[in-house]
């Protein structure tokens, strides 16, 4: 493994109270499926099915995070970063999905605040990061509106017993890869091919938001956001079909997911009459105001117009888009790719958040970005140091543009199972060793910890 040039400079001077973390999810990291009474989500037994997951793993013990929290909590203290966002389990808290609640599935998140508080470090829960309760999955899981009610509770029970020591929230992950992954494309849990039809699962997972954000106010809680996935899309061409194309990707891909939450509609009216209602009453719901608003950036999209003579699905960074689908990924030529394929292109970031000051203006609260990373092997990471610190500086130079950006997540810590990907696509600043699960920091997590260092020097 060679290690890429990385720039000699020292970051440039970030804000003294920015937030500077790191970001993992439950079923990435967590196993221990069967333990503490917790309840089979979707992703567990969509995992089982032969076939689904490409090097033929599963999460059922993942990288062991249940047992070995500590010394992970002991590795992100040694990191110096001021908070980690971590995802719970919704059927290790309510196995079922609905109805009792599972206090054994909260006293280990109860230990793991508890852990993180003693270490330093601020714990920012996802509520609910793709593994629905399976009993849910089974009803119709996020394609039925009960879904949402019965997350508003789980949410309640939650901040119930962590609400006196956890101050940030999200509730959830990126609606958008589960409805078109898990719904609309059958690449990830619950493994539905419905297209189109699934358009009421991202309904469902927004206004399960807004039910949870009235329940966590309702507890006291005063700072909770979202992490949406967002990357800007560029048109193939200038010409009609690929601007078109391009629109309507961008519309699936961002703005069905941030115009409700942010301006209390649909960015398109044809679009929300194929919703389950009542959609004018539940937008009220999801559009409550957020204490900021959480980025997942990766990589910008490059599309165009479907190509009639395709032969088969399109591969886009590991993910098969259908020829019969009305847009097509394009290939992003003149810019380096991570070990999973996606381009590197630091400076989409601030264009993104650009774009997201244009189209939202006074209705745009703080941004955090939850999540950026990539995927590179090895210990001696330089690709991974770049890529930080390019994106690092992207962001930068949106905060110097005005851009009220309030912090930045890594993903991820550790090495973990990349959903229908398993294990072999490596995100973690720590290496995790898959026969042993020994944990090793890698080139890029002593990057950072000299980074955040330099930055507390102030
Ligand atoms: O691993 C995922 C994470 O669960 C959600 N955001 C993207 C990451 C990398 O694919």
């Amino acid at each position: 493994m060679t290690t890429a040039p990385v720039s000699p400079k020292p970051l440039p001077r970030f804000p003294r109270d920015f937030v500077w973390g790191v970001s993992t999810s439950a079923p990435q990291i967590e196993g221990a499926v069967e333990e503490g009474g917790r309840g089979r989500s979707a992703w567990d037994v969509f995992a089982a099915v032969p076939g689904r997951i490409k090097d033929g793993s599963d999460a059922r013990v993942a990288i062991d995070h249940y047992h070995r929290y500590p010394e992970d909590v002991a590795l992100l203290k040694d990191l110096g970063v001021g908070a980690y966002r971590f995802s719970v389990a919704w059927p290790r808290v309510v196995p079922d999905g609905s109805g009792a609640v599972n206090a054994a599935g909260l006293d280990f998140y109860d230990r793991l605040v508890d852990a993180l508080l003693a270490a330093g470090v601020d714990p920012v829960p996802t509520l609910f990061h793709w593994d629905t309760p399976q009993a849910l999955e089974e009803g119709g899981g996020w394609l039925v509106r009960e879904t949402a009610e019965h997350f508003a509770a789980y949410a309640d029970a939650v901040a119930a017993r962590l609400g006196d020591r956890v101050h940030r929230w999200i509730t959830l992950n990126e609606p958008a890869e589960l409805t078109l992954l898990g719904y609309g494309l059958g690449q990830h849990a619950p493994g539905r091919q419905l297209v189109f039809d699934a358009l009421p699962a991202a309904h469902h997972q927004l206004l399960g938001h807004g039910l949870a954000v009235q329940a966590l106010r309702a507890r006291g809680a005063g700072n909770i956001g979202i992490a949406n996935s967002h990357g800007p899309t560029w048109a193939a061409s200038a010409s009609e079909a690929d601007t078109t194309a391009a629109d309507l990707y961008d519309l699936l891909l961002n703005r069905l997911f941030a115009d409700p939450l942010l301006l209390g509609r649909y960015p398109d009216e044809g679009l929300a009459a194929l919703l389950p209602g009542p959609v004018a009453d539940d937008l009220k719901i999801i559009s409550q105001p957020l204490d900021w608003y959480g980025i997942n950036y990766y990589q910008p999209t490059r599309v165009g117009a479907p190509d009639p003579d395709a032969a088969g699905p399109a591969d886009f960074g590991g993910i098969l888009l259908p020829p019969e689908l009305p847009f097509a990924p394009r290939e992003i030529e003149g810019f380096p790719r991570t070990d999973f394929g996606w381009p590197v292109v630091p400076g989409a970031l601030t264009e993104l958040l650009e774009t997201f000051r244009e189209r939202y203006g006074a209705s745009l609260p703080p941004i955090v970005i939850t999540e950026n990373g990539c995927s590179y092997d090895g210990l001696d990471d330089g690709e991974r140091i770049t890529f930080l610190d390019g994106h690092l500086r992207a962001l930068h130079e949106a905060l110097a543009a005005g851009l009220d950006v309030r912090g930045y997540f890594v993903w991820s810590l550790l090495d973990n199972f990349e959903w229908a990907e398993g294990y072999a696509r490596r995100f973690g600043l720590v290496h995790v060793d898959r026969a042993t699960l020994a944990r090793t920091p890698k080139s890029s997590y002593r990057w950072l910890r000299d980074a955040l260092r330099d930055q507390a020097r102030g």
